[in-house]
C-alpha cells in the first residue's frame, strides 16, 4: 500500500471560498448536491488539473459555472477535472448508500437515524472534495428528509430556515459562520429529543446548549449537560476562551468507532460518553463523561479555531486537548490546591501512559508524537499522539509554570486563530512568549521510543554536597523507534531531597546565592549531566521525577526500605504512590521469574508491611489509598519481563493478591465497613473514593481461599445497591470468588443482572465485559465462555461497543486467558479480525494491534502468534489492518 510522508507536504493547488451542500436523505440512496466556489491557490504551484477526493460515491453530474463539464473523470479515489478556469463555481451531484455503510465513516445509519463521522477522511465518502485539513471554508447546508421518520435535522452552526415540503418531507438550512476543514462537518437526522439549557457566556452573550438523544435516554443526559457547562466555565477562567457560537449541541449515537467527535457546534458522541444515571453508570463512567465532554468542547479552540495543517500534526490538537481535559478533570476534582486529589488524577493518567503508550513505543508501531509517515491515518489515533502528546504539552507548563504556559497559549491564538498550522508553530509560540530557545525541545516531536534516565547520587558529608548524575538514552529501543533517535532531549526533571525525619530539605544548587523551594525542576539537556546541591546537612533520599515531570523511565537503585520510607513520607503524592508501585513491581517480577520456572513462591514481608501501613493510614484520602493498594496490571508486568510470560505473571500476581488478602483480612473487612456510602448516590470524587476503596477491599476478600465473607458481603451489596458502581463491583467479586470455590451466587447474579438491564445496551456491554475478563481455570477456559457469548442474541459484532465489550475485553484485558498455550486465543483473534475487516476496518485494525508485541513473548507463544498474524495478513483486504499486521511481521 502507498505510504504518505510528512516531508511530501505541499499546499493545496486550489482553495474553496465557500461550499453549499444539499442533502436528500434516504437510507438506501442519499443524493448530495455540492456547490463550491473555487479558485487557484496563489501560494501553490500551478496544477494541470483539479483532483478531488471521493470514495464509495456514485457520480451523477458535474458542472463548472453551470455548464456540464465533459472533462471530469470519476475513479476509485475521487474525481479528476481537466481544463478548469482560475476561479469558478463547481457543482457536483453524487449519491451514497448510508444504510449499507458499516464502516461508520462518512454518512451512515444507526438505530434508523442518520449520522456522520468525517475525521479523518470520511467527508470524501459523502461528496467529492478537497478533503484535507488545510482547506478551510464556510458551509451552508440544507437537509431534506421525511418528516415523520426524521423530525430533527441538525448540522453545524446556526439554524437559519426550516419548513415543510411536499410528500411529507421537510427541510432545515444551517449556516456555520466559521471557516472549517471538512473533517469538522457533521449532520444528524432522526427521531431525537434534547435536554436544553440556556446560559450566558463570560461576555454576557446568551448560548443555547442541547444534549440530543433517543427519547428513552432523556433521563440520562443531566450529567453530560452539567459537564458541558463546567467545561465552558473552565475554559473561560483558565484560558480566557469563550464559546464562539450561539448554539452548542451534543448528540449521542450507539454505533461509533471512537469516543466522540468535536464537529463544530455539533459534537457527536458515543452513547457511552453521554448517558448516565446512578443505576446504569459507574463512577468511572461519570468521570469519563466529564472528561470526554470537556475534551470535545476544548477542541472548539484547540483543533477547530486553530486546526492542523496536515494529519502528521494531529498531536497539535490531540495532545494539547488531552492535556487540557486532564487539567480540567484535576481542577474539577481538587481545584488548584488540593494536591492529593490532583495527584489521584495524575496517577490515573500516568498508569494509562505507562501501560499503553510505553508498550506502543516498544513495538513495531512505535512512532514519534508527530509521525513521519503512515499508510492509513486512522491507525495513528494512538496513545503516542494523544497521551505522550499531552505529556509533551505538560512539559511546557512544567518548564514555564501555569502563567508562562498561559502566555504561550495566548500568543498561539493571537498568531494563528483561523489557520491550519503545525506542531512547530505551537512550540514557537511557547518559546517566544517565554523568551526561551526551544529548538532542542523539537526532539520530543520527532523521536520515538521511551527515554530512560539513569540516576546516580553521591553525598559528601564533609562538604555537605550532594551530587545527582543523570544519564539519558533509549536503552534497547525497538527498530521502529531507533531509526528516529538523533540526540538528547530537554527533560524537565523535578526532584526533591528528603531528610531522615521524612521532611523535604531546602534546595540550593551550586552557584545559587540561597536555597529556594523543596522541589526543583532541573533542565536536563545533555546525554550525561551532574547537578550539585550544596548545604545539604545530611545524606538525603532523592525523590525523583516528582509528579512524573517527563514521560520517561527512571532507573535508580532504591532499597526496599528506602521505597517503604518514600511511600510513607514523600511530600509529593505522586511519588508516594510511585514508591509503592516500584516496591510491588520488583517483588512481582521476581515472583513471576520463579513462577516461570515452576519454583515455589514466597512473598517478602516488606510488601505486606508497606501495604498495611497505607491501608490503615487515615490521613490519606480513600481515592489515593485505592490507587496505592492496586497492584500493577498483568499487562504492565508482562511488558517489564525480558520475555513476556502472561501465565507466570498471572500466577505471581494472584499469589500476591491472595497473600495480601489473607494477611490483611481483618483490615480489609474494617475498611469495607467504614467506607460504605449510605444514602443517595452522588458521583463526586469524594464519594467515588469511598466506594472505590470499599470495593477494592471486597475484591481482595474475594481472593481468599475461603471467600465466604466476600460472597456474603457481595451478595448483599448486589441486592441492595442503589448504583451501578456497587452493583457491578459486587458482581465482579462474586465472579472472582467463584474461581476459588464454585458459588451459585455468581451465576444467579449474572442472570439477574442481564434481566434487570436487558434494555440498557451500555449496561449489557458491562455484562459481556465482566465475563470476558473473568479469571478462568484449566477446567473452565474463558475462551469457551467467550465463544458461547458470541452466539448470544444480544451480541452484535457490527456494534463497536459490543465488539469491544466481548472480543476486545478478552483479547486485550484478560492476558492470562488470551495467551493460553494452546493458541486458542490467537485463533479466535484471527477469526474476529478477519470478520471485522469486512465490516469495519477501523475497528478491525484496533483489534489487530492486540498481537503487535508478539516478538516479546516466550518462544512457544511467539510462534503461535506469528502463525495467527500470517493467517490474518493473507486474508484481510483493508489498508487499515494490512498496515498493522505487515508492520508487525517485518
Ligand atoms: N478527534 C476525534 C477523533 C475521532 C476519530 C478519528 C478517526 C475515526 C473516527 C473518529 N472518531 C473521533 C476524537 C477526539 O480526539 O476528540
Ligand atoms: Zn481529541
Amino acid at each position: 500500500p502507498a505510504v504518505i510522508h510528512r516531508a511530501d507536504y505541499a499546499p493545496p493547488a486550489f482553495l474553496i471560498d465557500s461550499v453549499t451542500l444539499e442533502f436528500d436523505l434516504v437510507p438506501a440512496r442519499t443524493i448530495v448536491k455540492n456547490s463550491m466556489r473555487m479558485r487557484r491557490n496563489p501560494d501553490a504551484a500551478r496544477a494541470a488539473r483539479l483532483e478531488l477526493m471521493g470514495e464509495q460515491l456514485e457520480l451523477v453530474s458535474v458542472a463548472v459555472n453551470g455548464v456540464p463539464h465533459a472533462a471530469a473523470r470519476a475513479h476509485e479515489h475521487g474525481l479528476t477535472l481537466d481544463d478548469v478556469p482560475d476561479t469558478f463555481e463547481l457543482t457536483i451531484v453524487s449519491a451514497c448508500a448510508p444504510a449499507e455503510n458499516t464502516t461508520l465513516s462518512g454518512l451512515y445509519v444507526s438505530s434508523d437515524n442518520f449520522f456522520t463521522q468525517c475525521e479523518a477522511e470520511g467527508f470524501r465518502r459523502i461528496t467529492y472534495f478537497l478533503d484535507r485539513p488545510d482547506v478551510m471554508t464556510t458551509y451552508t447546508v440544507t437537509l431534506r428528509a421525511d418528516k415523520a421518520a426524521y423530525p430533527v435535522l441538525l448540522s453545524n452552526g446556526n439554524l437559519i430556515e426550516e419548513g415543510d415540503l411536499a410528500d411529507g418531507r421537510h427541510f432545515a438550512k444551517w449556516e456555520d459562520p466559521f471557516k472549517k476543514p471538512s473533517y469538522l462537518f457533521a449532520l444528524v437526522a432522526g427521531r431525537l429529543v434534547a435536554l436544553e439549557e440556556r446560559i450566558k457566556s463570560v461576555s454576557g452573550k446568551e448560548k443555547l446548549l442541547q444534549v440530543w438523544v433517543e427519547p428513552h435516554d432523556l433521563d440520562k443526559t443531566r450529567h453530560a449537560m452539567e459537564s458541558l457547562i463546567h467545561s465552558i466555565r473552565w475554559d473561560e477562567e483558565r484560558f480566557g476562551l469563550e464559546l464562539d457560537l450561539d448554539r452548542f449541541m451534543i448528540v449521542a449515537v450507539s454505533d461509533f468507532n471512537m469516543g466522540a467527535m468535536e464537529n463544530k457546534g455539533l459534537n457527536i458522541f458515543n452513547t457511552k460518553y453521554v448517558l448516565a444515571n446512578p443505576e446504569t453508570a459507574t463512577d468511572t463512567d461519570f468521570a469519563n463523561i466529564e472528561a470526554v465532554v470537556g475534551h470535545e468542547y476544548f477542541h472548539n479552540w484547540t483543533g477547530n479555531r486553530v486546526t492542523c495543517r496536515d494529519w502528521f500534526q494531529l498531536s497539535l490538537k490531540e495532545g494539547l486537548t488531552v492535556f487540557r481535559d486532564q487539567e480540567f478533570s484535576a481542577d474539577m476534582a481538587g481545584g488548584a490546591t488540593d494536591e492529593t486529589a490532583r495527584a489521584v488524577k495524575r496517577i490515573e493518567d500516568v498508569r494509562v501512559l505507562r501501560q499503553m503508550q510505553f508498550a506502543e513505543d516498544s513495538g513495531p508501531m512505535a512512532h514519534p508524537v508527530r509521525p513521519e509517515s503512515y499508510v492509513e491515518i486512522n491507525n495513528f489515533y494512538t496513545m503516542t499522539v494523544y497521551e505522550k502528546g499531552a505529556e509533551v504539552v505538560r512539559m511546557y507548563q512544567t518548564l514555564f509554570g501555569r502563567d508562562g504556559f498561559r502566555r504561550g497559549m495566548d500568543l498561539y491564538f493571537k498568531r494563528h486563530d483561523g489557520q491550519a498550522v503545525a506542531c512547530d508553530d505551537f512550540r514557537l509560540a511557547l518559546a517566544d512568549a517565554n523568551g526561551r530557545d526551544l529548538a532542542q525541545f523539537e526532539r520530543w516531536y520527532s523521536q520515538a521510543g521511551t527515554p530512560r534516565v539513569t540516576v546516580e547520587t553521591a553525598y559528601d558529608a564533609d562538604a555537605q554536597r550532594y551530587t545527582v548524575t543523570l544519564k539519558q538514552g533509549y536503552g534497547d529501543a525497538a527498530p521502529a523507534a531507533r531509526a528516529t533517535q538523533k540526540g538528547p532531549l530537554l527533560i524537565p526533571f523535578a526532584i526533591g531531597l528528603i531528610g531522615r525525619d521524612g521532611a523535604d530539605l531546602p534546595l540550593r544548587l551550586e552557584g545559587e546565592s540561597a536555597a529556594s523551594g523543596t522541589t526543583r525542576v532541573l533542565d536536563f539537556t545533555e546525554t550525561e549531566q551532574t547537578f550539585t546541591f550544596v548545604d545539604v546537612r545530611e545524606a538525603p533520599l532523592p525523590s525523583l521525577l516528582r509528579n512524573f515531570s517527563a514521560p520517561v523511565v527512571v532507573e535508580y537503585d532504591y532499597t526496599a526500605d528506602e521505597l517503604a520510607f518514600l511511600l510513607a513520607h514523600d511530600s509529593d503524592p505522586f511519588n508516594r504512590w510511585e514508591a509503592g508501585q516500584r516496591l510491588a513491581t520488583r517483588e512481582l517480577l521476581a515472583l513471576a521469574a520463579r513462577a516461570a520456572e515452576n519454583a515455589p513462591l514466597q512473598l517478602d514481608d516488606s510488601v505486606v508491611t508497606a501495604f498495611a501501613r497505607v491501608l490503615t493510614d487515615e490521613t490519606l484520602s480513600p481515592a489515593f489509598r485505592e490507587l496505592a493498594l492496586m497492584l500493577p496490571s498483568e499487562a504492565y508486568l508482562a511488558e517489564q519481563m525480558a520475555e513476556s510470560n502472561p501465565a507466570a505473571v498471572h500466577r505471581a500476581r494472584q499469589f500476591v493478591r491472595k497473600r495480601l488478602a489473607a494477611a490483611l483480612r481483618e483490615a480489609w473487612l474494617a475498611i469495607y465497613d467504614r467506607h460504605r456510602t449510605p444514602g443517595a448516590y452522588a458521583p463526586t470524587p469524594e464519594a467515588a473514593g469511598h466506594r472505590g476503596l470499599k470495593n477494592l477491599a471486597l475484591a481482595y476478600l474475594a481472593e481468599l481461599d475461603d471467600p465466604a465473607d466476600a460472597v456474603k458481603l457481595a451478595t448483599a451489596q448486589y441486592a441492595e445497591a442503589n448504583n451501578m458502581t456497587d452493583r457491578a463491583a459486587a458482581l465482579s467479586a462474586l465472579l472472582a470468588a467463584s474461581t476459588s470455590k464454585e458459588t451459585p451466587a455468581a451465576e444467579s447474579a449474572l442472570a439477574d443482572f442481564y434481566r434487570r438491564f436487558e434494555k440498557e445496551p451500555l449496561v449489557i456491554d458491562k455484562w459481556f465485559a465482566l465475563q470476558a475478563t473473568q479469571r478462568g481455570s484449566a477446567a473452565r477456559p474463558i475462551i469457551d465462555v467467550v465463544r458461547k457469548l458470541m452466539t448470544h442474541p444480544a451480541f452484535n459484532i457490527k456494534n463497536p461497543n459490543r465488539a469491544r465489550s466481548l472480543i476486545f475485553s478478552f483479547c486485550s484485558a484478560n492476558p492470562a486467558q488470551f495467551h493460553a498455550e494452546d493458541g486458542s486465543g490467537y485463533a479466535f483473534w484471527a477469526e474476529q479480525v478477519i470478520a471485522l475487516d469486512a465490516l469495519n476496518p477501523q475497528v478491525a485494525a484496533r483489534l489487530a494491534r492486540a498481537l503487535e508485541l508478539w516478538r516479546r513473548y516466550t518462544p512457544v507463544l511467539r510462534e503461535k502468534m506469528r502463525a495467527a498474524l500470517e493467517q490474518v495478513a493473507s486474508q484481510v483486504k483493508s489498508r487499515d489492518v494490512r498496515e498493522i499486521v505487515e508492520k508487525a511481521l517485518v
